[in-house]
């Protein structure tokens, strides 16, 4: 009999079109392998080196302004270009390429150096959910895909702990985005539903990976999940994109995003390192075409296996094969379910 906690399988990503192989038996095994170093958490709330604090000078030599909630500015060492020359064409199959135009933005979070999200008050998480719909709907006029996201955390290679975030904008569609919009169509095609509406109101129904929900949204650790504790935030109703999210729902967003990254925070007792970002239906040009197969969401991608120090490594089989895990879904949403939402830091633990 099959026993999904006991079992391997290989799970499908619907949303992708990825496989993962599930290994729960192996959670047993001994870990004598590398344990991450720590990064200090006892930061001042103004670093005078940082470049990201109001009114410290930027590497660019820019100065940023005193700001006093979330301020933006143009990266100093962008990955895309505005403007970039369009490659020679195509003399043979096996070696392509495209041109790529674009923009990447910073945004700092926060004024205090020493905040997070989840440290956040709600009223100014619901600013940086406000920055990164404004942002969108900027961007988007010009450009095809607009990804916002945030990469936390020494361990993710983030360069300053200053709270903050980023956007690339460019032409088209990036690879997971673009195999996303496959997938969504090919559901929408054959079902005449979006696929990620249809998703998590079976997942509202199973109600096993549901981690945090209020009225407007759902935060899961997704069927198909890869990393330990990976989740997916959706809103409950049909979205295409961030700026089309209501004043309601953008309160609503601030405090599932509060909760999520306070269980975070709370699961190893450590300011939890993650990258996650925004996937909603393309802009630019594609407003001129129907995106409803599209559904707004963030995907959260937390490194961290068993501690604060241990992580967990996509090697091996995970580069060669396919992804694979040891904790199921259910048993990392139990876990994440099972903490509270109140920050371990104002425990007085
Ligand atoms: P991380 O979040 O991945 O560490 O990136 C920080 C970004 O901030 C990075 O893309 C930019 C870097 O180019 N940056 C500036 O634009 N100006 C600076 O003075 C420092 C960092
Ligand atoms: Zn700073």
């Amino acid at each position: 009999m099959f026993d999904p906690t006991e079992h391997p399988h290989r799970r499908y990503n619907a949303l992708n079109g990825d496989w993962i192989l599930v290994s729960p038996h192996r959670m047993k095994r001994p870990w004598q392998g590398q344990v991450e170093k720590l990064p200090p958490d006892n930061r001042p709330a103004y670093d005078p080196s940082c470049y990201l604090c109001p009114g410290n000078t930027r590497t660019s030599g820019e100065t940023n302004p005193n700001y006093e909630a979330t301020y933006v500015f143009p990266n100093d060492f962008p990955a895309i270009l505005k403007e970039a020359p369009t490659p020679a064409g195509t003399p043979h199959p096996l070696f392509q390429a495209q041109q790529v135009e674009g923009e990447c933005r910073v945004i700092c979070f926060s004024p205090s150096h020493d905040l997070t999200l989840p440290e956040m008050e709600l009223s100014a998480i619901q600013g940086v959910i406000n920055t990164w719909a404004d942002q969108v709907a900027e961007l988007g006029q010009t450009y095809r895909w607009v990804q916002v996201f945030e990469n936390k955390g020494a361990v993710m290679g983030c360069s300053n702990p200053h709270p903050h975030g980023q956007i690339y904008a460019q032409n088209d569609l990036p690879l997971e985005p673009a195999k996303e919009a496959v997938k969504q169509w090919e559901y929408y095609d054959s079902y005449g539903r979006p696929l990620l509406v249809d998703y998590v109101n079976e997942e509202l129904k199973r109600d096993e990976r549901i981690v945090v929900k209020n009225d407007h949204w759902v935060a899961l650790v997704p069927y198909w999940a890869t990393w330990p504790y990976e989740t997916l935030v959706l809103p409950r109703r049909h979205v295409l994109r961030l700026p089309d999210l209501t004043g309601k729902e953008r309160e609503s967003l601030a405090s599932i995003f509060k909760r999520l990254l306070t269980r975070y925070d709370n699961l190893f007792e450590t300011s939890f390192p993650y990258s996650m970002g925004w996937h909603g239906a393309p802009t630019g040009n594609a407003y001129d075409n129907d995106q409803s197969h599209w559904q707004l969401h963030a995907h959260f991608y937390p490194p961290l296996l068993r501690s604060a120090t241990v992580k967990k490594f996509m090697v091996g089989y995970e580069m060669l094969a396919e992804g694979q895990r040891d904790l199921t879904a259910e048993q990392a949403c139990t876990r994440l379910q099972q903490l509270s939402d109140i920050h371990y830091k104002k425990n007085g633990s």
